[in-house]
């Protein structure tokens, strides 16, 4: 058995369902070996109203655990939450001196629900730093405004606007997840490959259970590079995957619904339609 090797440099989640937990469930489940190199702890204060802490680690441990994972021969790779510009520009540099091309930078900014940037001054160190190395990348639409400096997209041409401003900064594919808010019937999701554009839709599904998500599905993409697939077709099924996920969230309390991880391979994925635009 020789399984392709995945990596994700990312915050852990102690409540499970997003971060590097989410990451290394969807790794598994497509098939690949996951590591992580945990860059900061997020916990959630149940006393407090799930209010979250941001528990950044020392910057040697990341170095460290970036040493170990690449000494292995990585095959691919995402980024998630970065919390300090220390932090991006340290994972950017080991990812520029890796051999590794599959990287998918998946560019945290915040948690869903809360609507301030992590860190002031981590927007340009993303741009300055991991969207250069970026295979693919794949923001919400609130950070596709941020990286592509237009404010919060609203359609699909200020989606294609911004794709295209963030194709310049050096990622090679972007995916913008529109996911269900955009004013559309259906979950849309733009993939630009520079130079085509498709929308990826699947039927809205009507639920807040869906936490973890965009985590899922970038550790998805990465582990489909990983096993050889083409970057587009490596998305439209992290796009199936992710959306069996959501149809299948689930509620773990009074705060919190996390998709379920393993949704695809037991319950089956609704049809993602591809179409260009
Ligand atoms: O979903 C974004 C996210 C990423 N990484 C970590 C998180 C969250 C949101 O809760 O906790 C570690």
């Amino acid at each position: 058995m020789a399984l392709k090797k995945t990596l994700t440099i990312a915050g852990s989640d102690a409540s499970g369902g997003a971060g590097l937990e989410a990451d290394l469930k969807a790794f598994e489940e497509h098939d690949t070996y996951g590591m992580a190199a945990v860059t900061v702890i997020a916990t959630m204060d149940p006393d407090n109203n799930w209010s979250h802490g941001v528990h950044t680690l020392p910057i040697d441990v990341l170095q460290a655990q970036l040493k170990t994972a690449f000494s292995t021969g990585i095959d691919a790779l995402k980024t998630g939450m970065l919390s300090t510009e220390e932090v991006i520009q340290t994972t950017g540099e080991a990812i520029a001196a890796s051999d590794v091309e599959k990287v998918v930078i998946d560019p945290v900014m915040v948690c869903k629900g809360e609507d301030e940037v992590l860190n002031p001054g981590t927007v340009d160190a993303m741009i300055q730093y991991l969207l250069p190395n970026a295979l693919v990348t794949t923001p919400n639409l609130f950070e596709a405004g941020q990286l592509a400096g237009t404010g919060t997209p609203k359609t699909i041409e200020e989606m294609k606007a911004a794709a295209e401003k963030i194709k310049a900064l050096g990622a090679k594919n972007v995916v913008i997840k529109g996911g269900r808010a955009l004013a559309t019937d259906k979950a849309v999701d733009l993939f630009y490959d520079g130079e085509h554009f498709y929308l990826l839709e699947t039927p809205k599904v009507e639920t807040t259970y869906n936490h973890g998500a965009g985590c899922t599905f970038a550790a998805s993409v990465t582990a489909n590079l990983a096993n050889g697939l083409s970057v587009k077709d490596a998305v439209v099924e992290a796009k199936e995957f992710v959306a069996a996920g959501i149809q299948h969230g689930w509620k773990l309390n009074q705060y919190v619904g996390p998709v379920y991880h393993g949704a695809k391979p037991r319950l089956g994925a609704p049809e993602v339609t591809v179409t260009e635009v």
